[in-house]
């Protein structure tokens, strides 16, 4: 069968790039071409260069995997996303990938587009893991191992900080504004955070380029919300079919999404409202929402579907009890928060539970336990700190946290960046307070946590009951 290309002539009723892609130029260079990024930020740069053409075509960077570079650029950086739910499906072929490119194997040429000036934005999906965040100082974590690497030898980098860095240093020689660095990963004030750990690397070996950088820099935060799933054999053969030609690199998602951008770029931006993302002054209570209430239950449908054996979120979520959990977490979860402008919190935690079940979605509840340590302290431990302060019992935060633990418990060959802590900690486990070592590992809960022993021991109980099989 022929393979997805430029020259692909389409029969069925599938939405294509309605611009000329042979006259796209670059200005975005995105890091992270993993699902999400393709299944997100290139489809509302598709929307804004269908409404307002101009040049904002995207090379997306890989930093470690030179595979999804190769397939990608073999279909003249075209692929296509399946969008499923119960009301049907439909399929788009998106356009705004100009090419891949591998750091990997193209180190020269990355560092080359990062100070080149039609590059206006840097955009990010690394995953929460890969910044090298130090739990315990909030600022650089020297041992990160690209982080360390990267400080040993800034004119070769490896990790997102490194090669922002160099991007940063080179524009800065040259007499260029800096590019707009645009993180769109699930932490919380994710561009502020990004901020800091740039000009913090900056500064360690050239002071003037830290001053440069935060005078001139912009890191705008922004939160993104798509659920998709990484791509199986199964859901490329649906692509296949609906197409008529083969495309290794299509995805399958749900209907929804959303993109809220602080909206402080320096040289210009696409029209993403054309594709509904909202500009707004303060992403933080949008953030805090989606990190609270999605992420949040969805980690506690992750460890709970993986002790219970349920493969994919749709299974938890066909289980009324446990679909009942996680409404109650969300219920739990919103009064920490404050008001949202434009949402109707009590229609979002609907919308939550639809999306969550949404019988098409083949979302693994594996895939979304990984990395727990990295994701825990913004999706449930913040929150507990807000619900314990506002004179609650912070009970399923209590619950969640608990499912965590049983699942590191039973998890050897867990997958989290800080494997070994949490295997220690499940190795040192006793049973009259088995949470203590968890609590124990530096940085990851609060101290408003550490050092609170009523809802300690509420952990200590909803693990007795998980373990005695009661929930
Ligand atoms: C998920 C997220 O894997 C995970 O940890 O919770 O990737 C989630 O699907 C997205 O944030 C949805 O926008």
């Amino acid at each position: 069968m022929d393979r997805l290309s430029a020259s692909t002539q389409f029969s069925g009723p599938v939405v294509l790039p309605a611009y000329d892609r042979k006259a796209l130029e670059p200005g975005i260079l995105h890091i992270g071409l993993g699902a999400f990024h393709r299944a997100h930020q290139a489809v509302y740069t598709d929307a804004a260069l269908t409404e307002e053409f101009g040049p904002w075509g995207i090379i997306g960077v890989s930093l470690r995997s030179a595979d999804i570079v190769r397939e990608l650029n073999e279909q003249d950086g075209l692929y296509s996303v399946v969008t499923r739910s119960g009301a049907g499906e439909s399929v788009q072929v998106v356009g705004s990938i100009i090419k891949g490119l591998a750091a990997v194997e193209e180190r020269d040429e990355l560092l080359r587009l990062l100070a080149d000036p039609e590059i206006r934005i840097v955009t990010i999906t690394v995953t929460e893991k890969a910044y090298g965040l130090d739990p315990v100082s909030g600022g650089l974590d020297r041992g990160h191992p690209s982080v360390k690497a990267d400080l040993e030898n800034p004119a070769a980098p490896i990790g997102i900080l490194g090669y922002l860095v160099a991007g940063l240093a080179s524009r800065k020689n040259a007499g260029l504004p800096p590019f707009t660095v645009l993180c769109c990963d699930n932490l919380p004030t994710n561009g502020r955070i990004v901020r800091g750990l740039v000009i913090e690397m900056a500064g360690a070996n050239d002071p003037a380029l830290a001053t440069w950088i935060s005078e001139k820099g912009a890191f705008p935060s922004s939160m993104v919300d798509r659920i998709v799933p990484a791509a199986t054999e199964e859901s490329r053969a649906r692509a296949t079919a609906m197409l008529g030609v083969e495309d290794r690199q299509s995805l399958e998602t749900e209907p929804f999404m959303q993109w809220v951008i602080e909206d402080h770029f320096i040289s210009g931006r696409p029209k993403w409202e054309a594709g509904g993302a909202l500009f707004v002054d303060d992403v933080e209570p949008y953030e805090k929402m989606k990190l609270r209430l999605l992420n949040g239950a969805h980690s506690m449908i992750a460890y709970l579907g993986q002790l219970k054996g349920l493969e994919f979120v749709r299974d938890v979520m066909a289980v009324p009890e446990y679909a009942q959990l996680a409404r109650r977490h969300m219920q739990a979860a919103v009064k920490t928060l404050d008001p949202v402008p434009g949402i109707d919190l009590k229609h979002y935690i609907d919308q939550l539970i639809e999306r969550f079940a949404n019988p098409t979605i083949a979302h693994r509840t594996r895939q979304i336990a990984m990395d727990g340590t990295q994701k825990l302290p913004q999706r449930i431990f913040a929150g507990t700190v807000d619900d314990l302060a506002a004179g609650r019992d912070a009970a399923s935060f209590a619950y969640a946290t608990a499912l965590w633990i049983a699942y590191a418990k039973r998890t050897p060959d867990i997958d989290d960046p800080r494997r070994e802590e949490v295997r220690a900690a499940a190795a040192q486990a006793s049973p009259d307070d088995p949470s203590a070592p968890f609590f124990a590992i530096p940085g990851l809960f609060p101290q408003a946590l550490v050092g609170n022993r009523g809802w300690r021991d509420r952990v200590n109980a909803k693990l007795e009951e998980i373990e005695a099989g009661r929930i």
